[in-house]
Protein backbone atom coordinates (compact mmCIF):
# COMPACT_ATOMS: atom_id res chain seq x y z
CA UNK A 1 0.00 0.00 0.00
CA UNK A 2 1.40 3.42 -0.88
CA UNK A 3 1.92 5.53 1.80
CA UNK A 4 2.15 9.64 0.88
CA UNK A 5 5.40 11.68 2.26
CA UNK A 6 6.28 15.27 1.96
CA UNK A 7 10.30 15.94 1.58
CA UNK A 8 10.33 19.33 2.58
CA UNK A 9 13.36 20.68 0.05
CA UNK A 10 13.53 22.54 -2.97
CA UNK A 11 16.52 20.05 -4.16
CA UNK A 12 15.72 18.26 -6.99
CA UNK A 13 18.84 15.75 -6.80
CA UNK A 14 17.88 15.35 -3.06
CA UNK A 15 14.50 14.45 -3.97
CA UNK A 16 15.47 11.95 -7.27
CA UNK A 17 17.69 10.34 -4.40
CA UNK A 18 14.99 9.66 -1.63
CA UNK A 19 12.19 9.11 -4.37
CA UNK A 20 13.81 6.43 -5.96
CA UNK A 21 15.00 5.29 -2.72
CA UNK A 22 11.33 5.54 -0.27
CA UNK A 23 9.24 4.20 -3.56
CA UNK A 24 10.68 0.48 -2.78
CA UNK A 25 9.17 0.54 0.25
CA UNK A 26 5.79 1.85 -0.52
CA UNK A 27 5.99 5.50 -0.30
CA UNK A 28 4.73 8.33 -2.38
CA UNK A 29 7.21 11.76 -1.93
CA UNK A 30 6.39 14.85 -2.76
CA UNK A 31 8.25 17.71 -2.66
CA UNK A 32 7.65 21.11 -2.06
CA UNK A 33 7.53 22.06 -5.71
CA UNK A 34 5.41 19.15 -6.46
CA UNK A 35 2.72 20.83 -4.19
CA UNK A 36 3.60 24.57 -5.20
CA UNK A 37 5.04 25.24 -2.08
CA UNK A 38 7.62 28.18 -2.93
CA UNK A 39 8.76 28.85 0.80
CA UNK A 40 12.07 29.00 1.34
CA UNK A 41 13.25 28.59 5.10
CA UNK A 42 16.05 30.22 6.69
CA UNK A 43 18.47 27.70 7.77
CA UNK A 44 19.71 29.67 11.07
CA UNK A 45 20.86 27.15 12.68
CA UNK A 46 24.50 26.17 13.59
CA UNK A 47 24.03 22.49 13.29
CA UNK A 48 23.15 20.48 10.82
CA UNK A 49 20.01 18.77 13.10
CA UNK A 50 19.06 22.48 13.80
CA UNK A 51 18.42 23.32 9.97
CA UNK A 52 16.68 20.08 9.27
CA UNK A 53 14.26 20.77 12.33
CA UNK A 54 13.76 23.99 10.72
CA UNK A 55 13.11 22.79 7.30
CA UNK A 56 10.47 19.91 8.48
CA UNK A 57 9.03 22.61 11.65
CA UNK A 58 7.79 24.83 8.97
CA UNK A 59 5.49 22.26 6.61
CA UNK A 60 4.72 20.26 9.55
CA UNK A 61 0.95 21.57 9.63
CA UNK A 62 0.36 19.69 6.14
CA UNK A 63 -1.80 16.73 6.14
CA UNK A 64 1.42 14.55 5.65
CA UNK A 65 4.32 13.01 7.58
CA UNK A 66 7.17 15.76 6.70
CA UNK A 67 10.64 15.18 6.46
CA UNK A 68 13.70 17.37 5.49
CA UNK A 69 17.32 16.75 4.45
CA UNK A 70 20.51 19.15 6.16
CA UNK A 71 23.52 18.12 4.38
CA UNK A 72 26.95 19.23 3.70
CA UNK A 73 30.29 19.00 2.37
CA UNK A 74 33.12 19.02 4.46
CA UNK A 75 36.91 19.50 3.30
CA UNK A 76 39.76 18.72 5.57
CA UNK A 77 42.36 21.33 3.78
CA UNK A 78 39.52 23.90 4.27
CA UNK A 79 39.33 23.35 8.12
CA UNK A 80 35.93 21.31 7.61
CA UNK A 81 34.52 24.07 5.49
CA UNK A 82 32.11 24.80 3.43
CA UNK A 83 30.39 22.09 6.03
CA UNK A 84 26.91 23.72 6.94
CA UNK A 85 26.95 26.32 4.34
CA UNK A 86 27.96 24.10 1.23
CA UNK A 87 24.85 25.40 -0.93
CA UNK A 88 25.95 29.41 -0.07
CA UNK A 89 29.82 28.74 -0.71
CA UNK A 90 28.92 27.31 -4.44
CA UNK A 91 26.40 30.62 -5.01
CA UNK A 92 29.23 32.84 -3.62
CA UNK A 93 32.12 31.68 -5.81
CA UNK A 94 29.28 31.79 -8.74
CA UNK A 95 28.52 28.39 -8.99
CA UNK A 96 29.00 24.85 -9.05
CA UNK A 97 31.96 24.71 -11.76
CA UNK A 98 33.83 27.78 -9.83
CA UNK A 99 33.51 26.04 -6.44
CA UNK A 100 34.59 22.99 -7.48
CA UNK A 101 37.96 24.25 -9.54
CA UNK A 102 38.28 26.15 -6.40
CA UNK A 103 38.46 22.72 -3.95
CA UNK A 104 40.65 21.25 -6.10
CA UNK A 105 42.92 23.86 -6.33
CA UNK A 106 42.86 23.39 -2.59
CA UNK A 107 43.41 20.00 -1.56
CA UNK A 108 46.03 18.71 -3.81
CA UNK A 109 48.29 18.14 -0.48
CA UNK A 110 45.41 16.72 1.90
CA UNK A 111 42.28 15.80 -0.33
CA UNK A 112 40.19 13.95 2.51
CA UNK A 113 36.54 15.13 2.41
CA UNK A 114 33.25 13.85 3.72
CA UNK A 115 29.75 14.60 3.55
CA UNK A 116 27.10 14.49 6.29
CA UNK A 117 23.41 14.24 6.15
CA UNK A 118 20.85 14.85 8.90
CA UNK A 119 17.36 13.78 8.25
CA UNK A 120 14.57 15.21 10.54
CA UNK A 121 11.31 13.34 10.35
CA UNK A 122 8.35 14.70 11.69
CA UNK A 123 5.02 12.83 12.02
CA UNK A 124 1.63 14.02 13.78
CA UNK A 125 1.59 13.91 17.60
CA UNK A 126 5.37 13.07 17.81
CA UNK A 127 8.34 14.79 18.39
CA UNK A 128 11.16 14.75 15.78
CA UNK A 129 13.59 12.11 15.23
CA UNK A 130 16.72 12.11 13.31
CA UNK A 131 18.74 10.01 10.82
CA UNK A 132 22.40 10.47 10.48
CA UNK A 133 24.73 9.55 7.52
CA UNK A 134 28.30 9.87 6.04
CA UNK A 135 30.53 9.03 3.98
CA UNK A 136 34.60 9.66 3.88
CA UNK A 137 36.31 9.84 0.86
CA UNK A 138 38.49 11.80 -1.04
CA UNK A 139 38.75 15.38 -3.48
CA UNK A 140 39.63 14.15 -7.24
CA UNK A 141 42.22 16.05 -8.78
CA UNK A 142 39.99 17.03 -11.97
CA UNK A 143 36.18 16.76 -12.20
CA UNK A 144 34.81 13.14 -13.33
CA UNK A 145 31.04 12.49 -14.75
CA UNK A 146 27.66 14.46 -14.82
CA UNK A 147 25.82 12.50 -12.50
CA UNK A 148 24.36 13.31 -9.47
CA UNK A 149 24.52 16.92 -8.01
CA UNK A 150 26.28 19.48 -6.28
CA UNK A 151 29.84 18.89 -5.42
CA UNK A 152 29.70 15.01 -6.57
CA UNK A 153 31.92 15.32 -10.07
CA UNK A 154 35.10 16.02 -7.49
CA UNK A 155 34.16 13.49 -4.48
CA UNK A 156 35.54 9.57 -4.60
CA UNK A 157 34.13 7.30 -1.50
CA UNK A 158 36.97 5.47 0.40
CA UNK A 159 35.43 2.61 -1.23
CA UNK A 160 36.27 3.91 -4.80
CA UNK A 161 32.60 4.90 -5.93
CA UNK A 162 32.85 8.07 -7.79
CA UNK A 163 29.86 10.08 -7.35
CA UNK A 164 29.60 11.68 -10.61
CA UNK A 165 29.90 8.74 -11.78
CA UNK A 166 27.52 6.77 -10.48
CA UNK A 167 23.83 5.67 -11.14
CA UNK A 168 21.82 7.27 -8.58
CA UNK A 169 21.20 3.58 -6.79
CA UNK A 170 25.08 3.13 -6.83
CA UNK A 171 25.40 6.25 -5.38
CA UNK A 172 22.52 5.98 -2.38
CA UNK A 173 24.20 2.57 -1.20
CA UNK A 174 27.43 4.28 -0.73
CA UNK A 175 26.15 8.29 0.24
CA UNK A 176 25.40 9.99 3.58
CA UNK A 177 22.18 10.49 2.38
CA UNK A 178 21.18 6.59 1.10
CA UNK A 179 23.29 5.70 4.78
CA UNK A 180 20.25 8.31 6.25
CA UNK A 181 17.64 6.82 3.91
CA UNK A 182 18.32 3.26 5.03
CA UNK A 183 17.58 4.31 8.72
CA UNK A 184 14.79 6.49 7.78
CA UNK A 185 13.37 3.39 5.63
CA UNK A 186 13.62 1.19 8.52
CA UNK A 187 12.07 3.60 11.33
CA UNK A 188 8.88 4.20 8.83
CA UNK A 189 8.64 0.04 7.96
CA UNK A 190 8.70 -0.56 11.92
P1 LIG B 1 17.04 22.22 0.58
O1 LIG B 1 17.45 23.05 1.78
O2 LIG B 1 15.86 22.79 -0.16
O3 LIG B 1 16.87 20.78 0.93
P2 LIG B 1 19.74 22.80 -0.32
O4 LIG B 1 20.50 22.40 -1.53
O5 LIG B 1 19.73 24.27 0.06
O6 LIG B 1 18.24 22.27 -0.51
P3 LIG B 1 21.26 22.18 2.08
O7 LIG B 1 21.04 23.49 2.73
O8 LIG B 1 21.17 20.96 2.93
O9 LIG B 1 20.22 21.93 0.90
O10 LIG B 1 22.65 22.23 1.33
C1 LIG B 1 23.33 21.06 1.05
C2 LIG B 1 24.38 21.35 0.01
O11 LIG B 1 25.47 20.43 0.23
C3 LIG B 1 23.87 21.05 -1.39
O12 LIG B 1 23.21 22.18 -1.96
C4 LIG B 1 25.16 20.67 -2.09
O13 LIG B 1 25.90 21.83 -2.37
C5 LIG B 1 25.91 19.90 -1.00
N1 LIG B 1 25.55 18.47 -1.05
C6 LIG B 1 24.79 17.79 -0.15
N2 LIG B 1 24.61 16.52 -0.53
C7 LIG B 1 25.27 16.38 -1.68
C8 LIG B 1 25.45 15.30 -2.56
O14 LIG B 1 24.87 14.12 -2.35
N3 LIG B 1 26.19 15.49 -3.65
C9 LIG B 1 26.76 16.69 -3.90
N4 LIG B 1 26.62 17.77 -3.14
C10 LIG B 1 25.87 17.64 -2.03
Amino acid sequence: MNQEILFATHNKGKLREARAFLSKVGYVVYGLDDLFLDEKVTESGSTYAENAYLKAQAFSTLPFPVFSDDSGFEIASLGGKPGLHSARFAEELGGYDKAMDFIVGKTRQDDRALFRCTICLIEKGKGPRYFEGEVKGRILPERHGTNGFGYDPIFESEDGVRFGEASEEEKTLHSHRGRALLKLATYLAI
